[in-house]
């Protein structure tokens, strides 16, 4: 169990709530020396930079855009008074890549990781009805012992630059919301739901953590607030008559409220909408609330202009607003656990969720997009560092289940994307990450992982870890583009029907396809890159999912244009999106919306076997 209650930041009878997004102090700290000159305490200097953001597309100085080490952020909180008596914590919803958080000088938390929340129990150092000092030392040097992988190296002007082992850049800082919060000293910790459904009736088993021992009431109301269902106990079953179902663009929600009682005291409660549904694999199907499914969606990033990485309500409205239009149902979390309120607004909409662990770049490769399709192999998981890599890959697992669990919109887990899988180290590494997340889930829902180009039949050790089965695929892109898009169909169907020969009987998802494609450019006949390539690929590579009945899903990459590491292979970033980072359509946006709007939510549900 993580000794920090995941459970998201919710103003209730008994918990309060501060946001503490806005402007904080901060400052590089190239040297390294910020601890050693007391920054805990507070730093000199008066740049201020926006919270929620990633630091870098401020600035206009390349070498604070490129900068890697250690960033200080500073800020005065205050804390109520009438807060006493419960506990004070602060929340991270992500501080990427690494964080140590010090109030009024003294050190509260550290975390590693930089896509998942944590917290600071500061109980016993605020002052009370006065401004407490924060200060938060973040670092975003990239390392093989921590997810993302990747290298720092160390330019000839003895500054430390980012090298990723995978394709998006390497946006940093406090890149999510931060809040305050008071919580009674015995409170709700973490809750577990399970759903079955039975005729037009449905049970949620449930389990509540608590940090005491008083007896827990838990409650269900409709989108009335009509109350449905009750129980007592911290384990149960609720019983709902005639439920609503979650469904795809259909959503209903619930709201599930816990209280822990001390005879007719409310010790604590917490309240979290949730969604009735179950989803499960059979044979090749993809099954929601026992009906078949076909994805349809994209591989996103949480990327935009000026703010990076950072969250942006905007640009999550016009998102889901893009994905309505062009008939997608699905995304991908590709390639990092994306803020809460993303989850919270598919849960809204009806949108199904791969959400993906940030275990991307395990694969040792500075080019990864290029050498993911040569059958290059770099014994990435026979290194001696590997079993501490595979620690902080098992707590990011543990942290992303436990944060998104009740989230109606997950429907699976992603636990890697494009790793090596062609070394028999790569299996035992596969087996504890698949064991462990299926152990931690109480919804068993299925899991993935993305199989990079070079992963197939018979070279590939550890597909059979996978409830479906999710393969990247660029044929027609990485391999035989252009004039050569004959023989590129050739070799994939050559490659599916070497799945099929399998007999796998699983369901089959393309995680990954697409062609970079500028938007400025019109190319009559056809070029790479051209808006009229894009299509020509699309065209061709639809055609060989149509062809496979135990494809059930289809999410193309990208979304939208998005910002990597400067190369030869990158045109001021991947330009592999449906829509351009502005958020406004390609050309294959309208085939896409002509396809996806034809194919139906059951497509394929016929023909579910080979
Ligand atoms: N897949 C052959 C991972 C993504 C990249 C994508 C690309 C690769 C392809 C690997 O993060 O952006 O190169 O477009």
């Amino acid at each position: 169990m993580l000794a920090y209650s995941m459970l998201y930041p919710t103003v209730t009878l008994t918990r309060r709530v501060v946001s503490m997004d806005g402007m904080w102090k901060f400052a590089l700290d190239e040297k390294s020396e910020g601890e050693a000159q007391r920054y805990v305490e507070g730093f000199p200097g008066k740049d201020m930079i926006p919270v929620p953001a990633s630091f870098q597309d401020f600035y206009t100085e390349k070498e604070i855009r490129e900068y890697t080490g250690d960033m200080w952020y500073e800020k005065d909180m205050f804390v109520p008074g009438e807060w006493e008596g419960k506990d004070v914590i602060i929340r991270f919803a992500a501080a990427t890549h690494r964080a140590e958080v010090f109030v009024n000088g003294i050190k509260v938390a550290a975390h590693e990781g930089g896509f998942l929340p944590f917290c600071a129990k500061v109980t016993d150092v605020v002052r009370y009805n006065a401004y407490n000092k924060v200060v938060v030392k973040v670092n975003n040097e990239l390392t093989v012992t921590n997810i993302p992988c990747g290298e720092t190296i160390t330019l000839s002007n003895g500054r430390k630059m980012a090298k990723p082992y995978f394709d998006f850049y390497n946006y940093s800082g406090l890149q999510r919301s931060v809040h305050l919060m008071a919580v009674p000293k015995e409170s709700v910790h973490d809750i577990d739901l399970a759903y079955e459904l039975n005729g037009g009736d449905a049970k949620i088993s449930y389990r509540i953590k608590t940090t005491g021992e008083h007896p827990v009431q838990v409650k269900l109301f409709d989108e009335d607030g009509k109350e449905t269902a009750s129980a007592k106990g911290k384990e149960g079953v609720l019983e709902v008559k005639a439920a609503h179902l979650w469904e795809v663009h259909a959503a209903y929600l619930y709201k599930l409220s816990v209280r822990i009682m001390d005879d007719a005291e409310i010790v604590d409660e917490y309240e979290q909408q949730i969604g009735i549904r179950t989803v499960e694999v059979k044979g090749t199907s993809i099954l929601l609330n026992g009906k078949p499914i076909y994805l349809k969606g994209f591989g996103k990033h949480e990327d935009s202009d000026i703010v990076g990485r950072g969250f942006n309500m905007g640009i999550m409205k016009r998102d889901f607003e893009l994905m309505k239009w062009i008939g997608a149902n699905s995304f991908r979390t590709s390639h990092y656990p994306y803020s809460e309120e993303i989850y919270q607004m598919a849960d809204r909409e009806g949108f199904l969720i791969i959400d993906e662990v940030p275990a991307v770049g395990l694969f040792e490769s500075l080019m990864n997009f290029m050498e993911a399709s040569t059958g290059k192999q770099t014994a990435f998981f026979e290194k001696e560092t590997t079993p501490v890599l595979l620690k902080a890959h098992l707590k990011a697992v543990e942290e992303m289940i436990t944060r998104d669990k009740n989230h109606p919109s997950v429907i699976a887990w992603s636990l890697l994307n494009e790793p090596e899988t062609t070394s028999d180290a790569a299996v035992p590494y596969f087996k504890e990450i698949f064991d462990c997340a299926i152990e931690l889930d109480p919804q068993k829902r299925p899991r993935t992982f993305a199989l990079v180009m070079n992963s197939v039949p018979g070279v590939c050790k550890c597909y059979q870890f996978s409830d479906i089965i999710a393969l990247n695929r660029y044929y027609g892109w990485y391999v035989k583009g252009g004039n050569e898009i004959c023989d590129a169909e050739k070799m994939f169907r050559e490659e599916m029907d070497a799945w099929k020969a399998l007999n796998l009987d699983k369901p089959f998802i393309f995680s990954e396809y697409g062609a970079d494609t500028l938007g400025s450019e019109h190319k009559l006949p056809s070029v790479m890159w051209s808006q009229e390539y894009q299509k020509e690929y699309l065209d061709m590579t639809h055609g060989v999912f149509d062809s496979y009945d135990f494809v059930k899903g289809e999410q193309i990459w990208n979304f939208a244009d998005f910002q990597t590491t400067e190369g030869i292979m990158r045109v001021n970033g991947n330009k592999k999106g449906v829509f351009t980072r502005q958020r406004q359509p390609k050309d294959a946006a309208y085939l896409l919306k002509d396809r996806w709007t034809k194919i139906p939510l059951d497509y394929k549900k016929e023909k579910d076997s080979f």
